[in-house]
């Protein structure tokens, strides 16, 4: 496996960092998760518009334009011989000397992993999640924003090992007021009737890409949404459930706090979200060749 390391392409057991680096030191730096369908990267623009805001939000300058990052993403999906794939793009703050500041770093690093990946066993895109709220609340977005994708997760891995402690793959994390927020690594989406409720960004949720290709495809099939505040009630008693995120795609969720979803089974505008998500994945995004 050939991995991009500024402007280099080097061997898996090559592509080494600096233990200076404020990315290992202090988890200080951004990050993206893009996924590769046919050849076809998929939201790139979105994505490299999210890390250039997330960038700018930590005080990092990319040294790079976009459309620089963005022919690296092909071309090491090209070096990789890839045509379905998922692509871990990482920004790092560089080597800085010892100490917090970022002013020590000036040589920031551009890092891309392209590879294979194990989404959900499918038998959970058959049959649902079954999953938990986590105890650990997601961090206040007036500490860090929610917003911005770093490379400090280790308030959602800490969600995400209550899930797996608790026999899940995924949690529910609530904000410190107590509304549902996010999961660990995807968004929230239920319905209440006719309509489809996801948390607003405030609450404490990334602005997720599949999140924004959903509520289009929503409006496509003229499926009703809002963004409002929900609390674990309104999720407990939703008619139907699912996640989204970039390596989830849109999968189902039957159970919560081990109150059961609707009936139990996948709902039906799930099953057609999904596939009209599939059917576009393809077409809109940037081709690698
Ligand atoms: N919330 C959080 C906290 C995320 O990290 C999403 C929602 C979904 O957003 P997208 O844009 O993917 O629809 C994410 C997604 C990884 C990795 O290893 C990436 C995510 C989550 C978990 C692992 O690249 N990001």
């Amino acid at each position: 496996m050939k991995i991009y390391m500024n402007g280099d392409l080097v061997d898996a057991a090559d592509a080494k960092v600096s233990v200076f680096d404020h990315g290992l030191l202090y988890g200080d730096g951004i990050f993206e998760g893009i996924r590769l369908y046919k050849c076809c990267v998929y939201k790139l623009e979105e994505h490299l518009d999210r890390l250039e805001k997330s960038a700018k939000a930590i005080l990092l300058k990319l040294p790079w334009s976009l459309e620089e990052i963005a022919e690296a993403v092909c071309q090491t999906c090209r070096a990789n011989e890839l045509v379905d794939g998922y692509i871990r793009l990482v920004v790092t703050r560089g080597v800085g000397t010892l100490g917090l500041s970022h002013l020590s770093c000036n040589d920031p690093q551009l890092i891309i992993i392209a590879d294979k990946i194990t989404l959900y066993p499918e038998e959970f895109y058959t049959n649902g999640l079954k999953i938990i709220t986590s105890p650990t609340r997601r961090i206040n977005p007036a500490a860090l924003a929610p917003m911005v994708k770093s490379l400090n997760y280790l308030n959602n891995i800490l969600a995400k090992a209550d899930a797996n402690q608790a026999g899940c793959l995924e949690a529910i994390m609530l904000n410190d007021q107590g509304y549902v927020a996010e999961c660990t690594g995807d968004n929230i989406f239920i319905r209440h009737k006719d309509t489809w409720f996801t948390p607003p960004t405030s609450a404490g949720a990334l602005r997720g890409i599949t999140r924004g290709a959903v509520l289009d495809l929503m409006d496509e099939l003229g499926y009703k949404w809002v963004e409002s505040n929900l609390t674990r009630y309104d999720i407990w008693t939703a008619d139907e459930m699912f996640l989204t995120g970039t390596a989830a795609e849109v999968i189902p969720v039957v159970d919560v706090d081990t109150r059961v979803i609707g009936d139990g089974k996948p709902g039906e505008q799930t099953h057609r979200l999904l596939e009209a998500f599939h059917q576009q994945v393809s077409t809109d995004g940037r081709m690698i060749r």
